[in-house]
């Protein structure tokens, strides 16, 4: 491991260095990295730190902005300020990398400079417009109002794209008419139709109705908005962070955001800021009248439609990665603990793990998987198989550092017998049953599933529990999922919800269920039947502040007995992660 973290940092410095060459050869002995020095700057600085998921090195992030592919590096940007951990001053951050895993730290890419952004850089995307990437983003103007801006890459011989210059015709969109100036924003990529035009889709409020209003372009200059929002709703308040993407009905690869040719679907994804979570519609893109029309008849009803991840993410937004034809997306993980730490330990919010994102084979569902490129990080593996888990049985998985691990199990369910009944009302407020339930009541199937980051220290235990337990309606059985944070922490001030869902299997044909969770210190993202349901949770163990390590378990408080068909947990290596006053690339900006 330590070897492709090495190999990384060289790839971006000779990236660096090629492109400084034409000016200043001389620099590159100087610059090549010192292999050596990195252990030294891989070590743990807080508790809650991450040791794999995208973080700058300080200060305040939130919202992924304009992630793409562009000869040979990654690109994410993300709502960054620069001055300090708490949101404000918004402004673009920007890291590159070869492998999605590792990142190096770049100066921010779009700071407030101009009066069409005086006040705030927001949330945006890129487009490749002839081939060059192309930045769409919301500028908070002198009037305070939201208004679209362009911004193009200054120097073309920079293939780590790290200076912007912003148009000189900006703002080259403004809430005027019916649309409300201070929600009107998070332009989407672009996409170019039949007719020759450019499309790119807006959150905004008019009169208290959210729409995703389409602006057309024939020259990605001049912008006028289309008769017909793409898509509307009344009562769920404004939708931030548009995303709006093809997915192919036949396989998982991605697919480029023009392609409307096929069989395909499309995708779009809206940010409800009411709830603070993100949902999805799948249906047609009509581009001749330029509407989308989900395929489910969902009522205005945003506690009917399906949620991107069930737990604490927002803002989420995708790209086409060219370089291996798959959609990918992160979103962003805000922290549950208060203001008071943020500003202790410098630095707030994090990424999800970037997810490979496709729509599953029913049409219907959105599945999402880390990028097959975390096996990187793999080390030391524990493995179960066939192993019974009786009635009352918690059982340690250990042997391996569990607060930082990828753990794969698939539990089988012998018998459905015993299943409770199934309430209609449970439907609309999963998380609401979770909570009023524990996975220590004894159930009939379930509660069975895992306890992450766990401390048996009488008097001071904490754990976290992901759980399943299955119930029976009239004519199926339905399979709930829960992530219970009530006893994850004995830290003040941490929210400790519980979430919860029901999980789009149909249990009774296989009679298993798959988890995959990814426990990375301060942040446990699960996906329940390959998938199908993701669950993102911030946890922030009060154990780990006194040097204890964490356990990792496998329970069952079922009265049936439940198998784990086979587990896999590996212990995870630290990524090499946007490391502050990095010697390696100032070096190379000498
Ligand atoms: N965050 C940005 C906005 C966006 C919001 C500002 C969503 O552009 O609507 O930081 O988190």
């Amino acid at each position: 491991m330590a070897r492709v973290i090495i190999l990384h940092a060289i790839l971006i410095q000779i990236i660096i260095l090629l492109s400084k060459i034409e000016a200043r050869p001389s620099l590159l002995t100087l610059t090549y990295p010192q292999i050596e020095e990195l252990g030294s700057e891989l070590k743990e600085i807080d508790p809650d730190r991450t040791a794999f998921h995208f973080q700058p090195s300080k200060n305040w992030l939130n919202d992924p902005n304009g992630p793409m592919y562009y000869k040979g590096l990654f690109h994410l940007f993300y709502q960054y300020n620069p001055d300090g951990p708490l949101w404000g001053n918004m402004a673009w951050g920007h890291s590159v990398s070869t492998d999605l895993v590792n990142w190096e730290a770049l100066d921010v890419a779009l700071d407030r400079t101009d009066p069409f952004d005086i006040n705030g850089v927001f949330s945006g995307s890129v487009t490749f417009v002839a081939g060059e990437p192309v930045i769409l983003y919301t500028g908070i103007d002198d009037q305070q109002r939201n208004v679209q801006n362009i911004a193009f890459r200054k120097n073309g011989s920079d293939p780590l794209l790290r200076e912007w210059s912003k148009s000189g015709y900006n703002p080259i969109m403004l809430p005027v008419g019916d649309i409300d100036p201070d929600n009107f924003r998070d332009p989407t990529t672009g996409w170019f139709g039949q007719d020759g035009h450019w499309r790119t889709a807006i959150g905004a409020n008019l009169e208290g109705r959210a729409e995703i209003l389409l602006y057309k372009s024939q020259n990605f200059k001049n912008w006028t908005r289309n008769e017909f929002p793409l898509h509307k709703s009344q009562s769920s308040g404004m939708w931030e962070c548009p995303d709006f993407f093809p997915v192919s009905l036949s396989s998982k690869d991605g697919l480029d955001p023009s392609v409307n040719t096929g069989n395909i679907k499309h995708v779009l994804k809206v940010s409800l800021m009411k709830t603070l979570q993100d949902y999805y519609l799948v249906g047609k893109y009509d581009e001749k009248k330029d509407v989308f029309v989900p395929d489910e008849w969902y009522k205005d009803d945003y506690r009917t439609w399906p949620m991107i991840d069930y737990g604490h993410v927002y803002a989420s937004k995708s790209f086409f990665d060219s370089k291996n034809n798959r959609r990918i997306f992160w979103s962003w993980v805000n922290e549950s603990d208060s203001e008071a730490d943020d500003v202790k330990r410098g630095w707030s919010g994090m990424q999800t793990f970037p997810r490979a994102i496709w729509l599953d084979t029913d049409g219907k569902q959105l599945i999402q998987w880390p990028i097959e490129d975390i096996k990187l990080l793999r080390k030391q593996q524990i493995q179960l198989r066939d192993f019974g888990l009786q009635s009352g049985v918690k059982h340690e998985i250990s042997g391996i550092l569990t607060s930082q691990a990828d753990v794969e199990v698939e539990f089988e369910l012998p018998s459905l017998e015993g299943a409770e009944s199934f309430n209609n009302s449970f439907l609309l407020d999963p998380s609401k049953l979770c909570d009023e339930i524990t996975p220590s009541d004894e159930g009939g199937i379930g509660p069975f599933g895992l306890f992450v980051l766990t401390s048996d220290v009488e008097g001071q235990e904490e754990y976290t529990a992901i759980y399943f337990r299955i119930y029976k309606s009239s004519d199926r059985y339905m399979t709930l999922m829960c992530s219970d944070l009530k006893s994850s922490s004995r830290r003040e001030g941490v929210y400790k919800p519980a979430h919860g869902a029901f999980v789009g299997v149909d249990i009774s044909k296989d009679k298993r269920i798959s988890l995959r969770t990814l426990i990375d210190h301060s942040v446990v993202e699960s996906f329940v039947g390959g998938g199908r349901t993701c669950m993102t949770m911030r946890v922030y163990p009060k154990h780990v502040l006194t040097g204890q390590t964490s356990g990792l378990y496998v329970f069952n408080h079922g009265s049936q007995e439940v198998k784990i068909r086979e587990l896999n947990a590996w212990e995870m290596a630290k990524a090499r992660v946007n490391i502050e006053n990095d010697d390696f690339i100032s070096r190379a900006y000498i």
